[in-house]
């Protein structure tokens, strides 16, 4: 190592697909426990206010890699594939001499210039990919491997970091599968829970009564959830409350049991970094592309703007920089991720990104000019499954402002003639599970006034176009 460029760190981001923070016991859930996560928490830092810009998965996947909103990246919605030739940060750090890797759930399309990119290896599953005896591409190739999905990506990841040339950093993006729908539990987890029933959240039976039709109307009830979600049909002889509780408890446990296997796995490359003597020289990162409703206003699933699916878990181990236990309130953004690395390989952010780099956070202190709201979008308009309606917004520390706009930007759909645009406005302080929408309530009327030119102007700024 020369006196003049200081040793970079390795990166090891673990991504898991689906997994709200209120499943980490780190983030105090009440449902389950994650030892092996929380060890991140307590030898790093929490983020509690971690959000992502555009709650599905694909955009998700795209905003961190190029550190962009999904209107310059291209990858509004799941249909949308990420085209390869723009800039990423793994392309970055390639060019500056990482070694790079991509295991795992990839889902931003395959073939032309849709296949990774910037990876010196890459090993992914074909579109979702299976839970069991799952399929890869590995660097085009498809191979079929048998056992369980995370296991496998989790294997795949120890072989490649035992294989690399130890006198170079690595940047290793883990991506798992799990928890995505249809929650498939392994074989050791698979009676987890068994005889005992996980208490069902505070907003369980939400009616929606202030609420935009956007709530009211949308198919991922848990009522909606199917015969493949529940694995079984429901007993016969129940009532409609009693099937949807019984639904629930198929749902989460199974959705549980798929973040155990995460758990122990995320253990093993834990305890491989601690035997390779690697602990101190590698950041290690847990997330997930979006957060999920884990029954909460009795749903199932992502896309809305709400807390609990527009928060990612954010955990960081780095023994260098970061106080072990410590947690920061801070709002950081799934963008903010590529000018991170870039940042640790000591390199400027790429003008065309977006986000900001979260080092000094790490570091404690808090850059007197850091954001103080942030803005979303959903693009997915009646997806013929879900039916959620697009819709944007402002989140400030204390507000949130959600503007369903009936349509999909340059498109009309026959079925937005007879419904107007609507708003809610939350005030998280004294409504913090998002039950009283005050959008039309007189005493939040000067308020509505100043975050919708906030909202505005934050469009602006990210270039995106806004529906007056
Ligand atoms: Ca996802």
């Amino acid at each position: 190592m020369s006196a003049s460029k200081p040793k970079r760190p390795n990166i090891l981001f673990i991504m898991s697909d689906d997994h709200a923070s209120h499943a980490i016991s780190a983030y105090g859930s009440r449902i389950n426990e994650t030892p092996n996560l929380d060890r991140i928490a307590n030898e790093g830092m929490t983020f509690d206010n971690c959000f992502c810009t555009n709650s599905i998965c694909a955009p998700s996947r795209a905003a961190i890699l190029t550190g962009t909103y999904n209107h310059i990246n291209g990858v509004k919605t799941l249909g949308d594939d990420l085209d390869g030739r723009q800039v990423t940060f793994p392309k970055l750090l390639q060019a500056e001499g990482y070694q790079t890797a991509m295991i795992g759930k990839w889902h931003l399309g395959h073939g032309g210039h849709h296949d990774p990119t910037g990876f010196d290896y890459w090993s992914v599953l074909p579109d979702q990919g299976d839970y069991h005896d799952p399929d890869f591409l590995e660097m085009g190739t498809k191979k079929k491997f048998k056992g369980y999905v995370t296991d496998i990506i989790t294997d795949k990841s120890l072989q490649w970091i035992d294989k690399r040339d130890p006198k170079r950093p690595f940047l290793l993006m883990c991506h798992h599968k799990a928890p995505h729908r249809h929650w498939e539990p392994d074989e050791k987890h698979m009676h987890l829970y068994e005889n005992i029933d996980i208490p069902e959240p505070a907003t369980f039976n939400d009616d929606y009564a202030t609420r935009s039709q956007a709530a009211v109307q949308a198919k991922m009830r848990i009522d909606d959830l199917n015969e493949l979600d529940t694995k079984n049909p429901p007993p016969e002889g129940l009532t409609p409350e009693e099937t949807r509780k019984w639904k629930y408890q198929r749902y989460i446990k199974d959705y549980l049991r798929c973040i155990a296997s995460i758990d122990d796995n995320v253990g093993r490359l834990l305890d491989y970094l601690d035997e390779q003597g690697l602990t101190e020289d590698t950041i290690v990162i847990y997330t997930s592309d979006q957060g999920f409703f884990l029954g909460d206003h009795g749903w199932f699933d992502k896309r809305f703007m709400y807390e609990e699916s527009l928060r990612m878990p954010f955990l960081l181990r780095y023994p260098k920089e970061v106080e072990p236990g410590s947690v920061a309130k801070d709002m950081i953004l799934n963008t903010d991720f590529a000018p991170t690395f870039l940042d640790y390989a000591g390199l400027p952010v790429h003008e065309r990104m977006q986000g900001v780099s979260i080092r000094p956070l790490m570091n404690g202190v808090l850059p007197q000019d850091w954001r103080k709201a942030m803005v979303y979008r959903y693009w997915m308009h009646l997806d013929g499954c879900h039916e959620v309606y697009s819709h944007y917004g402002l989140r400030t520390e204390r507000y949130k402002l959600i503007y369903y706009y009936a349509q999909a930007l340059g498109t009309t759909d026959s079925r937005d003639e007879d419904r107007p645009p609507e708003w809610e406005l939350f005030d998280l302080e004294a409504d913090p599970y998002e039950l009283n929408n005050v959008y039309a309530d007189p005493a939040y009327a000067a308020r509505r006034i100043t975050l919708t030119k906030q909202l505005e102007q934050l469009m602006d700024e990210i270039e995106d176009e806004y529906i007056h």
